[in-house]
């Protein structure tokens, strides 16, 4: 823990024993909140003075060195989805990322930097801004002797007052692969509503996507740069009850909205070449 010290903020940044034993870093601004643990470099909060957290977590998440944290932002990388005899959503999430530096912005935000352990093939850095709104920068190098086919996503939870309160918009007239039909389907709704369980990877998506949420009286935009697929996600009943790590009753107060470049957006790398990814999370009041 000593070695940490030298990143605290008096007043601003510290560090605790979190989850499981896990070491968190508590952030708290003038405008904003938030907890990342080192474990995945993974955020498991953010919250804007008077409102509503943004971001959803489990309350029967595991917080141990072996198993990803449910809710939050994980960070999803070198592939998406599950791999025979790897783990789900790439290794990113299951390593112990370093801190490497910590700044209090002149606005009074603080930015944190998080480099991933160095793997043979991979190094991954995490740039993370806490103030008014919440952004992310994820740079990935690829260190393959050849070209590499990659893919990233920040699979993030999203706090809503009840699912069937909200509408996601910025997906009219997109193309998206339906994981749980298998099909490609272009979507037709003018926002998307969710009443069963949803699964669609959605591409060519440079665009801003809004979480509309009537219940809260809020809209959440989640803005990006460098990443083509938007991925929308809830388990509904029976996958809530068959996920150890989630409440039978939580796909209620949830929905991911990830934003990545996955599947036919993957990201090609030469040897030694980095792409970044950028998100931005802000929240508006709706208007009354
Ligand atoms: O992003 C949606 C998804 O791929 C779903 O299919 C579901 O598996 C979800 O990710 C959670 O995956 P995880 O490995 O975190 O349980």
């Amino acid at each position: 823990m000593q070695e940490l010290k030298q990143f605290e903020i008096p007043g601003r940044l510290s560090f605790i024993e979190g989850e499981g034993g896990l070491l968190k870093i508590v952030i708290d601004t003038a405008s904003s909140d938030a907890e990342i643990y080192l474990h995945g470099a993974h955020i498991t909060h953010f919250q804007k003075k008077g409102e509503e957290p943004i971001l959803f977590m489990s309350a029967a998440s595991d917080f141990a060195l072996e198993k990803p944290i449910r809710g939050g932002i994980p960070i999803i990388f070198p592939w998406f989805g599950p791999r025979d005899g790897l783990p789900a959503h790439g290794f990113a999430r299951l390593l112990v990322w370093t801190l490497r530096e910590t700044t209090q912005m002149p606005d009074g935000s603080v930015c944190l930097c998080f480099c991933m352990p160095t793997t043979e093939l991979y190094d991954a850095e995490y740039r993370v801004t806490i103030g008014d709104c919440l952004s992310m920068e994820l740079s990935v190098r690829s260190s393959h002797p050849k070209e590499v086919e990659l893919e990233t996503c920040l699979h993030t939870y999203f706090k809503v007052s009840s699912i069937d309160e909200i509408s996601i918009h910025g997906l009219r007239n997109v193309s998206y692969m339906d994981k749980i039909n298998t099909k490609v389907s272009v979507e037709t709704a003018p926002a998307i509503e969710i009443s069963s369980e949803v699964d669609r990877v959605y591409f060519d998506t440079p665009t801003t996507v809004e979480i509309e949420d009537r219940g809260f009286g809020r809209k959440i935009c989640i803005e990006k740069s460098m990443s083509n697929s938007t991925v929308v996600w809830n388990p509904w009943i029976e996958k809530s009850m068959r996920m150890p790590d989630f409440c039978d009753d939580e796909y209620q107060q949830m929905v991911c909205v990830e934003s990545g470049n996955v599947a036919k957006n993957q990201i090609v790398l030469k040897p030694r070449e980095t792409a970044v990814m950028k998100v931005v999370v802000k929240s508006e009041k709706l208007p009354i």
